[in-house]
């Protein structure tokens, strides 16, 4: 039985379903039993750990790094870390990469849902803010988002269910022979 450490790293834009996807998976993750499961998500990671931070690429790198240095420490002790930022730079996604799979597996998965579905649902109210100029830099909008070349997965909640886009990062790890 393989009791290797890994990290799921997932990335897309605000109100993509990340978070989501993330806590659906890391409910099924923890049903499983076995290792510990951590999970790093965006909005809970600005207030706990980045609170200081704004939407630079600065500052937006400096929050990846950090939860890439938290994943690294938990994927090192052989626990499952479930991160969930926008990390629209890929060449901060790599960094993490490198940093996590030192020590196991990093399976980076897409949260494809597009800018224009993203924006329609509007959640929090936020593109509509952006749109308006209130909030500046705001990913998609007014600022850059790397779309992913080579992810492990890629997934999407336009056409897809929440539970169904967990299951499929579930197929991965075992395909991956890491549950
Ligand atoms: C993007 C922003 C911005 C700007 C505030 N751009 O839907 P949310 O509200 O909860 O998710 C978004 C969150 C993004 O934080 P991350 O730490 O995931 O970003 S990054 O990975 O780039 O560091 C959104 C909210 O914060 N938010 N201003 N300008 N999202």
């Amino acid at each position: 039985r393989n009791q290797q450490g890994f990290t799921v790293f997932f990335t897309g834009f605000s109100g993509s379903g990340k978070s989501t996807i993330a806590n659906a998976l890391m409910v099924k993750l923890m049903e499983m039993g076995g290792r510990p499961v951590t999970l790093l998500d965006g909005d809970i990671v600005r207030k706990n750990l980045s609170s200081e931070l704004g939407f630079s690429k600065e500052h937006r790198d400096l929050n990846i790094r950090r939860i890439g240095y938290v994943a690294s420490e938990i994927t090192k002790n052989g626990g499952i870390a479930i991160c969930a930022p926008i990390a629209p730079y890929a060449s901060t996604r790599r960094a993490v990469r490198e940093d996590v799979e030192a020590f196991g597996a990093f399976i980076e998965v897409h949260v494809a849902t597009s800018i224009e579905e993203c924006e329609r649902r509007d959640r929090k109210g936020l593109y509509k803010l952006a749109r308006e100029g209130k909030i500046k830099e705001f990913t998609g909008i007014s600022d850059p988002y790397d779309v992913p070349e080579n992810p492990e997965l890629s997934v999407e909640t336009e056409n897809v269910d929440v539970d169904n886009c967990a299951h499929q990062v579930l197929l991965k790890l075992e395909s991956m022979g890491l549950i």
